[in-house]
């Protein structure tokens, strides 16, 4: 198959319905911070029974569409021996790579950053290739507060977001760009609305100019929400500026929108998704999940670490799955939690 048959392909898979997308994807220091609020230690083998755990629970291929990995999982097996992205394609689950090399401060800002990692990147695409990922991830970051992101932030993390998302396409792989606006400090919803437009409209011009074909990308944004000191608005209240921003800024080209849920509890990220299904208004992209600790938190939860809890775990992540599942089509209700 071609390259841009392979996309094709990819995306369609990607956003089948009743679909997201798990981000599994957390590096070295994040997952031993994640595991450890939970009382586990992060090692290669609490690492790879976990992420086996994910990718092996019966039926989750019917609320997760793909997964994102970090790089060594890919290498890793499940306890019944198989290739964990095997695993994934055996449950019809596409496996994904997060191909970036985190942040460093970026020179002559005041401490702002931005997202490494395009040195050798076709080479190591291409070694994920033959391990089965068939799609990537790149996430930048962009702290809020009255005056930054700055201009000088803004483009230089669009423009590697976009060197990076044409790399991937020219691999054949689909590119998940993920321009995240963090939910740290005390900026109010309008200010959290507006630096994700800035981030957006520099993300998508430098797209442009990179010629990546906007058909074959998903973009991962964050929901429009003010910083953690203010009080949560209402789903209906985020949904609106969301879909807002997102109207301004998002090409209908693009065919997914999978949302972070970037410090939101389990239920709220649920409850908003489907607010943003639920909305009336232009909606012309899929718009749908791609949430790491709103999906793992309580799977981690239930763990604990004992591998006795495996079958509990897996309860845990289908269960919040499928809420995602149903949010993605507007069919939510909290009543569910507990039905
Ligand atoms: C923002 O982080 C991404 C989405 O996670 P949440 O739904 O929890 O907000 C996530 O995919 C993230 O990029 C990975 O966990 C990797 O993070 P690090 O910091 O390890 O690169």
């Amino acid at each position: 198959m071609d390259r841009i048959g392979q996309m094709q392909q990819t995306i369609e898979r990607l956003t089948r319905p009743g679909r997201g997308i798990l981000a599994a994807d957390e590096s070295y220091p994040t997952i031993t911070k994640r595991l450890s609020d939970f009382g586990i230690e992060s090692t290669e083998e609490t690492r790879r029974f976990y992420r086996g755990l994910l990718a092996t629970t019966p039926g989750i291929g019917e609320s997760i569409g793909g997964v994102i990995f970090f790089e060594e999982t890919l290498g890793q097996r499940t306890d019944d021996g198989m290739a964990i992205p095997a695993a994934c394609e055996a449950q019809d689950i596409v496996p994904g790579i997060k191909v970036d090399k985190g942040t460093v401060e970026l020179a002559g800002s005041s401490g702002e950053k931005v997202t490494q990692g395009l040195d050798n990147l076709g080479d190591r695409l291409d070694g994920y290739l033959e391990q089965g990922a068939l799609f990537t991830k790149w996430r930048n970051l962009y702290a809020v507060t009255e005056t930054l992101p700055s201009r000088q932030a803004l483009d230089a993390n669009a423009e590697v977001l976009a060197r990076y998302a044409a790399i991937a396409q020219s691999r054949g792989m689909v590119p998940i760009v993920e321009p995240e606006v963090l939910m740290d400090g005390d900026h109010d919803l309008e200010r959290c609305a507006a630096v994700t437009e800035a981030a957006q409209v520099a993300l998508f011009d430098a797209l442009r100019r990179h010629n990546v074909a906007l058909e074959y990308i998903v973009l991962k944004p964050n929901m429009v929400l003010p910083g953690k000191r203010h009080a949560r608005p209402s789903a209906a209240v985020c949904a609106e500026a969301t879909l807002g921003v997102l109207r301004r800024t998002v090409p209908a080209a693009v065919p997914s929108i999978n949302f972070l849920s970037g410090g939101q509890t389990s239920e709220e990220a649920t409850a908003n998704l489907n607010a943003i299904n639920q909305a009336e208004g232009a909606k012309p992209w899929v718009l749908s999940f791609s949430f790491s600790r709103a999906l793992q938190n309580p799977v981690q939860a239930a763990w604990s670490g004992d591998n006795a809890n495996k079958q509990a775990a897996q309860q845990a992540f289908i269960h919040r799955a499928r809420m995602n599942s149903l949010a993605r089509a507007g069919r939510y209700d909290p009543s569910m939690e507990t039905a």
